[in-house]
């Protein structure tokens, strides 16, 4: 039988994981896959998240099954975080545990597809590895339109637009909250407005992921184009991870969020997303999201993540200013957000730069700039030199 099973290609992004350890040579940078990166190169474990499981291997006392829905404390935790204080109790808006952003994101394409089958979802390109494969295996077929240009490294809003007002009622549009995976280039307020105002007029169901709230311009600030569009539309989807700002990455810990204002509409929607859930995982993993709950329910655990968080996130904004401040020709990543930026170089010269400097990102030209020590920004801006 599995002789009809074909070849698939591999995931390129993790591939960079296996060469760049391969390496030997001791002054190799990493800029692959998209994880934080401390000073030293590592990628370490929240002083919360330590206090948080230190708290819950001594309260505990059971690891029974929590249920398809998974905590429902912890999702509710995270309401007034990701959606603000003023939406802390807001019927209209509700989710289930999910693993990983991941797990929310396949959920989501699922349970649109169960609503209408092959809908229409929007896609601007480039989008995250990922997005094209999950949306498309779950039956949903992908609108694709440029929507990033290289060389002005900004956001082609009128590609956008025109989709947007191409697009049919009971359409789907994919969109990044914030800190673009792969080009740091975010939609400015204005854009989101217009975005808010086509998604209302239209009848378009936004599809939001948010992956890497904090890591751009501060937690508030991240969320806040979102919270906006969320008051225009009455029906969305919020696939969000903790994977990044809480640095649990293995753990795999996220929730689907979804707003839908008509109460026996909602209630259908939740039955829907617990019934697939059940086929598929049954029940999400429970000791990050256990521990997110434990964080946020405790005013100075709180606190110390959030500092923590924003640490990590004035540490990328360094490495942008400090880069820029190398290369004339990277003035564009101060303009852009979080971990990612794509830079304007082939995948010739991105091999080259593996060959010859042992730099590693995606062939796309992607960076994750956290992967950069300061001490390593003139190498970098030097090795760029001949091709930017
Ligand atoms: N969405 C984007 C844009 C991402 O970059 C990632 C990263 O892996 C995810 C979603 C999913 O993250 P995870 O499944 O690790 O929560
Ligand atoms: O884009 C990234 O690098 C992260 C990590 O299949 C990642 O989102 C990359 C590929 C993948 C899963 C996660």
């Amino acid at each position: 039988l599995f002789a009809a099973l074909k070849d698939q290609p591999s995931d390129s992004l993790l591939e960079l994981i296996q060469l760049h350890r391969a390496d030997p040579r001791a002054d190799k940078i990493d800029l692959g896959v998209g994880v934080y990166k401390d000073e030293q190169g590592h990628t370490p474990v929240m002083a919360a998240v330590k206090q948080a499981e230190a708290a819950l291997l001594h309260s505990q006392t059971s690891k029974s099954y929590l249920g398809t829905a998974g905590d429902m404390g912890f999702v509710e935790a995270l309401i007034p975080v990701v959606f603000g204080e003023a939406r802390r109790g807001d019927t209209a808006l509700s989710g289930v545990q999910m693993p990983g952003g991941t797990g929310a994101l396949r959920l989501a394409a699922e349970l649109l597809n169960r609503a209408r089958p092959g809908a229409r979802v929007w896609v601007g390109t480039p989008t995250w590895i990922n997005h094209f494969p999950l949306l498309e295996d779950a039956g949903l077929t992908i609108r694709e339109y440029r929507s990033f240009d290289r060389d002005t490294q900004s956001v082609i809003f009128p590609a956008l637009r025109k989709a947007l007002e191409g697009a049919a009622p009971g359409d789907i549009v994919l969109l990044h909250a914030c800190c673009h995976n792969p080009t740091g280039a975010d939609l400015s307020p204005e854009q989101w407005r217009e975005v808010a105002g086509l998604c209302a007029e239209r009848g378009l169901l936004p599809l939001i992921d948010l992956a890497y709230q904090g890591l751009g311009q501060g937690l508030e600030a991240d969320a806040a184009p979102m919270r906006d569009l969320l008051k225009q539309v009455p029906e969305a989807l919020i696939a969000y991870s903790c994977n990044k700002n809480f640095a649990l990455y293995r753990d795999r810990v996220g929730a689907l969020f979804y707003q839908c204002r008509d109460a026996a509409r909602r209630e259908r929607l939740r039955g829907n997303l617990i019934n697939l859930a059940r086929t598929l995982w049954s029940m999400p993993p429970d000791h990050g999201a256990a521990v997110v709950r434990l964080i946020l329910s405790d005013a100075a655990l709180a606190k110390m993540w959030s500092d923590e968080l924003d640490a990590m996130r004035l540490r990328v904004h360094s490495l942008r200013t400090a880069l820029a401040a190398a290369h004339p020709g990277l003035g564009f990543l101060t303009r852009q957000n979080g971990l990612f930026s794509t830079l304007p170089l082939s995948p010739e010269e991105v091999l080259s730069l593996r060959t010859q400097h042992s730099i590693y990102m995606a062939a796309s030209g992607r960076v994750n700039l956290a992967g950069l020590a300061t001490a390593q920004v003139p190498v970098l801006a030097a090795a760029l030199r001949p091709y930017i």
